[in-house]
């Protein structure tokens, strides 16, 4: 199996689960993870685009089978290897509407706030200022959202810690970088603690980045990846693109 990644909430979904599958006892092939160099234009290749036609990480690869979008990529991972990561039953439901609810809203919502915040330089403050109270009102209307969800569970579905879990909590654990304030959230805030002190989700977020920068990244790290970010989230990088 191959995982085509890069240390982004995106990727961590999939290398979480990974580690998490081998926490709950399943014996994955091996894996070979390929990281790309996403401000390098990686993403772009034509070896790439063969796995992931959107051109955007994660990708894998398992034998005949190429999948991009993360949130497909838990699913089939959690039915090929069973495990109470994707029960069966009623239950199911639950977990694919809440994943499909990250994939649809929390993803684009956390993203545009996160792009408008940290990493389009060249857009004047006044053009920034609507996009970003909008999409911070609106991550703060799904905040709510996962906050009543949450109220008397520890994980998003109930007892038992899911897919659902890890996709959404991929993009909320990175609120302070985003600047989405979560602290109001109580729920969700222990819900974030909670999720963090598993080990498997501790090693999945170890993928591209050293466990010393797993909660804090260094001031270089920062550099680098808003000066990325600002080159890929740019319209002109967008409008050339798949060409
Ligand atoms: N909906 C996609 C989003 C994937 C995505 O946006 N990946 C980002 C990294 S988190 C990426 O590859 N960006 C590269 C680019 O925009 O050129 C998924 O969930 O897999």
């Amino acid at each position: 199996m191959e995982l085509w990644t890069a240390p982004s909430p995106n990727g961590w979904k999939v290398s979480i689960m990974l580690e998490e599958l081998q926490e709950a006892g399943v014996t994955l092939p091996e894996v070979e993870v390929k990281f790309l160099d996403l401000q390098g234009g990686d993403q772009f290749s034509d070896e790439f685009t063969a796995i992931s036609p959107n051109q955007k990480i994660p990708g894998l690869v398992d034998g005949d089978i190429r999948m991009m979008e993360s949130c497909a990529i838990l699913q089939y991972l959690g039915e090929k290897y069973p495990s109470p990561l994707l029960p069966d039953g009623d239950m199911r439901w639950q977990v694919i509407q809440w994943l499909t609810w990250q994939a649809a809203a929390v993803g684009p919502t956390f993203g545009n706030k996160l792009s408008y915040t940290r990493y389009m330089d060249d857009v004047p403050a006044e053009q920034k200022s609507h996009p970003l109270s909008r999409f911070n009102s609106e991550a703060q209307r799904l905040l709510r959202v996962l906050n009543k969800q949450l109220e008397g569970r520890d994980y998003i579905c109930g007892d038992q810690f899911t897919i659902a879990d890890i996709a959404n909590y991929a993009w909320v654990r990175s609120w302070k970088w985003q600047k989405i304030d979560i602290t109001g959230h109580h729920n969700v805030v222990a819900w974030v603690e909670r999720v963090r002190a598993r080990p498997a989700v501790e090693r999945g977020l170890q993928y591209g980045v050293p466990l010393e920068e797993v909660d804090q990244w260094s001031e270089e790290r920062k550099r680098q990846v808003a000066r990325g970010a600002a080159i890929m989230t740019s319209n002109a990088s967008i409008e050339s693109a798949g060409k």
